[in-house]
């Protein structure tokens, strides 16, 4: 498998990858559940969700895209990429463009709404919670070369509590190679002095928030793997807010279409920067 992130290539070898664990059974067990995110930075729950609804939101979002841009004889829930990008399409996730419409819509509110994931979350966060109304989608095609660069959230949000909880959702079968999110082993633990360096190797001078668009490197640097899963429809991921992750390029036909939701505990302070409706252009 010839996987890449950000173009720069990443060898998926044992030495650099290895699988995520499923903390499935779990899930009717709060303190081990909590216990697990503590040990591992992240709980990956394969088939929370039901994949109907999950596939039923993947193609109200693509609906919304001129049919040329979807390969001729495919369903909008099949999110196939047609190879061409209509040129009237504004810029990705600012008004106008469908993502920017679709978290503003009734069928994403819904969505995110299901009560598997705020029960999971307040189970996690050890009482009520709410999530914050900043919920982000993102979507990529092949030939983009764009993926989320090596990163803890802490640094994207860190003007409210510390204690958040991340829960991010494949809208669609999402392998690697369709651009999953992967996760540093162990890294919850680091201190962020150990990846300091890093940053300066970074390809977006100007920003201190991403650690390194280079997987390799940053796996190598810190001598640990990336962990990751063949997602499909309906799984989820949640993860502490300083575990170091990342996504991977998208190379299939198939596109990567994916929510991320933060929940916080009720009384809790909330970034003020997360209290907005998303927008590509926010500058959070
Ligand atoms: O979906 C991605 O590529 C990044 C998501 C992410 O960073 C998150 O859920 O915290």
């Amino acid at each position: 498998m010839h996987l890449s992130s950000n173009d720069v290539p990443v060898c998926f070898s044992p030495g650099l990858f290895a699988p995520l664990t499923s903390s499935v059974e779990y899930l009717n067990d709060p303190p081990a559940l909590r216990e697990q995110l503590r040990r591992d930075g992240y709980l990956y729950l394969p088939g929370l969700l039901r994949r109907a609804d999950v596939l039923r939101l993947r193609g109200a979002y693509f609906s919304l895209f001129p049919p040329a841009y979807l390969a001729p004889g495919t369903r909008p829930e099949d999110g196939v990429f047609s190879g061409h990008i209509p040129k009237a399409l504004p810029p990705y996730g600012v008004a106008g463009h469908p993502a920017h419409t679709f978290v503003r819509s009734a069928a994403f509110q819904r969505f995110v709404a299901d009560p598997r994931l705020a029960k999971t979350a307040e189970d996690l966060l050890g009482g009520s919670a709410v999530m914050l109304p900043r919920r982000i989608l993102r979507h990529f095609h092949r030939g983009s070369a764009l993926a989320s660069r090596a990163h803890v959230d802490r640094d994207y949000m860190d003007r409210g509590t510390p204690r958040t909880l991340t829960t991010w959702i494949p809208i669609g079968d999402c392998p690697p190679a369709t651009g999953a999110l992967v996760y540093l082993e162990g890294s919850h633990t680091l201190s962020p002095q150990r990846y300091a360096a890093l940053r300066a190797t970074g390809d977006r001078a100007g920003d201190r928030r991403p650690i390194s668009h280079d997987l390799e490197l940053t796996a190598r640097t810190l001598d640990r793997r990336w962990l990751w899963a063949d997602f499909a429809a309906g799984d989820v991921v949640m993860h502490v807010p300083n575990i170091i992750h990342a996504s991977l390029d998208t190379t299939t036909d198939a596109m990567r279409m994916s929510a991320d939701v933060r929940f916080v505990r009720v009384g809790d302070a909330q970034d003020p920067r997360w209290l907005r409706p998303w927008s590509a252009d926010d500058g959070s």
